[in-house]
């Protein structure tokens, strides 16, 4: 079997590869060209992995990539994933999130690959924005109606409606994995969780730090998240594709963490307890009666996704798909591997 990974430097990507090498896989990685390094989450695989220069939104390379290897998978996890970069990158966000997965659905047909090659596609939570709340609803499944309030969740909804396109009008075995948020040690430091653990564990309770301790920056405390471990979620991708028929699924904990708990979760691991004071961009934290964590508009974003949690009954009842990690052991893993 040959996987073909785009977005194989990335936290999901390096995950993914770990898990498909063990079950025997060949494993095509397509990697950015950068001015730095950005390797470092696969170095320790690298010497197993096939990998070649490429970008989604390049179509030739796609097409030519995908003519010469002839997956039987295609995982497609490249993407500009952070949500509030999208607001000021709208046309390259654009591109890459909705523009990509078409070349990669385009070459996959023209290429006659159609009864050969299944497409994993990167779905997200954030499709559906605020529906939890304007519908009143306790979580969010397969069949939540999507509302995206970000440029990247407009441009992801565009290829989610590709995928489903491209399945009805050609047949083809192609898939939506709709993930709630999923994180590890190897998450992007500028992601809300990551930003948390760094600043614990180098920062505020590191024992080596002699000069004045940074304060923790942070946007809405109140924004809740359901956050998985990646591992997981890359036992789920791979499930989805090994289905009979092709169908989309949505995959998360269905438990939800507010940024303000996930920060006092992280603190009470250093043995620390948080005590809030004040309201709004005034509210602060304080540890030992120290000024700690201030709120800092910088962060707040255009139009904000308040709430998600999901509902992963159908992978659960279809996949036989379980989270093994839990809000708190996906936390112990960050704290000690960050
Ligand atoms: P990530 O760490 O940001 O990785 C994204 C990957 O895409 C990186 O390898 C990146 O390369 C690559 N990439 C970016 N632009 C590209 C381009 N134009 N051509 C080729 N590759 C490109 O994201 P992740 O957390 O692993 O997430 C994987 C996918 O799942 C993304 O599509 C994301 O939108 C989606 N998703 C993530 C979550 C989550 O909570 N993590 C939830 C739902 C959906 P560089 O290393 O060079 O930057
Ligand atoms: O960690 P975040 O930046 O992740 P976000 O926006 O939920 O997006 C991630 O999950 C999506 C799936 O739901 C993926 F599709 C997407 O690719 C990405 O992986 O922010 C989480 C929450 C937000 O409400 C944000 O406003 O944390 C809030 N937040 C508060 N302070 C902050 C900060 N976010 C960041 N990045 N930095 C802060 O200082």
């Amino acid at each position: 079997m040959i996987a073909l990974i785009f977005g194989i430097t990335g936290q999901d990507g390096s995950y993914l590869s770990e898990l498909l090498l063990e079950k025997g896989y060949t494993v095509v990685g397509v990697m950015r060209r950068s001015s730095s390094f950005n390797t470092s989450r696969i170095d320790h695989i690298r010497d197993k992995l096939i990998l070649v220069y490429g970008d989604v939104s390049d179509t030739a390379c796609v097409f030519e990539l995908i003519n010469k290897f002839k997956p039987n998978e295609i995982y497609n996890l490249a993407a500009q994933s952070h949500v509030a970069v999208s607001f000021q990158l709208e046309k390259y966000t654009m591109d890459v999130d909705a523009l990509g997965p078409l070349n990669i659905l385009q070459a996959v047909r023209m290429s006659n690959l159609i009864d050969k090659c299944k497409v994993y596609q990167a779905s997200t939570s954030e499709l559906y924005g605020n529906t939890l709340i304007t519908h009143n609803l306790t979580s969010l499944d397969e069949n939540s109606p999507m509302n995206p309030v970000s440029p990247y969740a407009i441009a992801k909804l565009y290829a989610y409606h590709m995928v489903k396109h491209y399945r009805k009008a050609f047949n083809m075995f192609v898939v939506n994995g709709i993930l709630q948020n999923h994180e590890s040690s190897r998450r992007g430091d500028n992601f809300v969780t990551k930003k948390i653990v760094l600043w614990a564990k180098y920062g505020w309770f590191s024992t080596s730090l002699k000069e004045e301790k940074n304060k923790l920056h942070i946007g809405r405390l109140d924004s809740s998240r359901d956050w998985s471990h990646a591992k997981d979620m890359v036992r789920g991708m791979w499930s989805i594709l090994q289905q009979s028929e092709p169908e989309d699924f949505v995959l998360g904990s269905g438990v939800r963490t507010t940024v303000r708990s996930f920060i006092e979760k992280v603190c009470s691991k250093f043995g620390a307890k948080v005590e809030w004071r004040g309201e709004g961009i005034d509210e602060q934290g304080y540890i030992n009666d120290e000024l700690a964590i201030v709120v800092d508009p910088k962060y707040y974003r255009p139009n904000e996704l308040s709430d998600l949690v999901g509902n992963p009954t159908k992978a659960k009842e279809k996949l036989n798909w379980q989270p093994e990690y839990t809000i708190d052991t996906l936390i112990d893993e960050r704290v000690e591997n960050s």
